[in-house]
């Protein structure tokens, strides 16, 4: 790569430029924006799995409305996220292919179960809580299109955060058992929660680059941190509490120290072993081989346009 080009994109980004689609770029650049903004697309459509599960149980209209808004609003970051993806000279059916056959990665988070009600709250809460912390960092990450896609990601994200919330809100103030189910459902989304965050930075093979180019802002351990320090005090407020006996607040360092993650469960799931990575992966299949009418009548409906026009 020559070395001119190479120079003049570093000092760019060191200056906080944004590059953008057509400017000259590093291949390796360019592969690790496809990888990381390809795994994040991948990551909110099958993100709407978990969810959409809930949609015909939520217990009430107004529940089900907001639901439904929530996750549709899941599958248009997706869309924007390919799209972004495809400035890149990305081929969507070639991303969407690496998701069905099982080599691209997506959130480990996603390959659990929704076992009740509860668990709607507690994904609201804390998946998107965390996917905000990622991610309000991300709207200057040093690629133009992927960080003015975050921007209205994180605002539609942050209504997802207060949805989520407010459903273990009233669940912690509710009847006893309503609260033993909010109790229930933070114990097992907690630590997975932590695992989004991705592994500890020492352990971390595209941190350093990743932030050498400015495509990530802050490390792994450092938003990790971030999160335990902003959610651990809203489980208090709602009376409930953070399943890990190490967790204490750290006056010297002003922040929570806390338990050690099982980054064995982490990489499992990454490998594609997580409680229902099978169902997942089946159901996302099934829902792209029933739409294929959809993008057969919407190819011969462009087609039938196209002809009109010409003729
Ligand atoms: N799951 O070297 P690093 C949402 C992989 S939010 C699976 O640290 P990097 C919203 C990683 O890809 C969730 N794999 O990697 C929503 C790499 O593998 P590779 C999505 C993981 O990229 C809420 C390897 O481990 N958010 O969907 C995970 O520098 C509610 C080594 O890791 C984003 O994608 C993991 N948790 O840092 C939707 C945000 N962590 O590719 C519905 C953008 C790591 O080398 C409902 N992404 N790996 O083979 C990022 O910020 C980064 O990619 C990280 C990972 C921080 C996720």
């Amino acid at each position: 790569e020559p070395a001119e080009l190479l120079a003049a994109f570093e000092a760019r980004v060191a200056a906080d430029e944004f590059i953008e689609p057509k400017d000259w770029m590093p291949e390796a650049y360019r592969r690790t924006l496809i990888r990381q903004m390809s795994q994040h697309a991948h990551s909110e459509v099958v993100g709407m799995l978990p969810e959409g599960n809930w949609i015909t149980r939520a217990p009430s209209l107004r529940r089900k409305a907001v639901l439904l808004a929530k996750v549709q609003d899941e599958g248009g970051h997706a869309l924007y996220l390919y799209s972004a993806t495809e400035t890149l000279g990305a081929a969507r059916d070639d991303l969407i292919d690496a998701l069905h056959s099982g080599k691209a990665k997506y959130s480990t988070i996603f390959n659990y179960p929704t076992l009740t009600w509860a668990d709607i709250g507690a994904i609201g809460w804390l998946v998107d809580g965390a996917a905000i912390m990622n991610q309000v960092p991300l709207q200057r990450t040093s690629y133009g299109p992927y960080a003015r896609a975050m921007v209205r990601i994180c605002k539609e994200e942050s209504f997802h955060q207060r949805q989520g919330y407010e459903i273990m809100m009233a669940l912690a103030g509710g009847t006893a058992e309503q609260k033993r189910m909010a109790q229930d459902a933070l114990n097992r989304w907690w630590w997975p929660s932590l695992m989004m965050f991705g592994p500890p930075d020492d352990n971390s093979p595209n941190s350093a680059q990743s932030m050498r180019w400015r495509i990530k802002r802050d490390t792994n351990d450092q938003l990790r941190q971030k999160f335990v320090d902003i959610t651990v005090p809203q489980a208090e407020a709602i009376g409930l509490s953070v399943p890990d006996p190490d967790l204490k607040w750290n006056e010297a360092r002003g922040q929570y120290d806390f338990g050690a993650v099982d980054w064995e469960e982490f990489y499992a799931a990454v490998r594609g072993e997580g409680p229902v990575a099978r169902e997942r992966m089946q159901a996302r299949r099934k829902a792209w081989d029933d739409g294929a009418w959809v993008r057969d009548a919407a190819t011969a409906h462009a087609e039938k346009q196209r002809a009109r026009q010409a003729a």
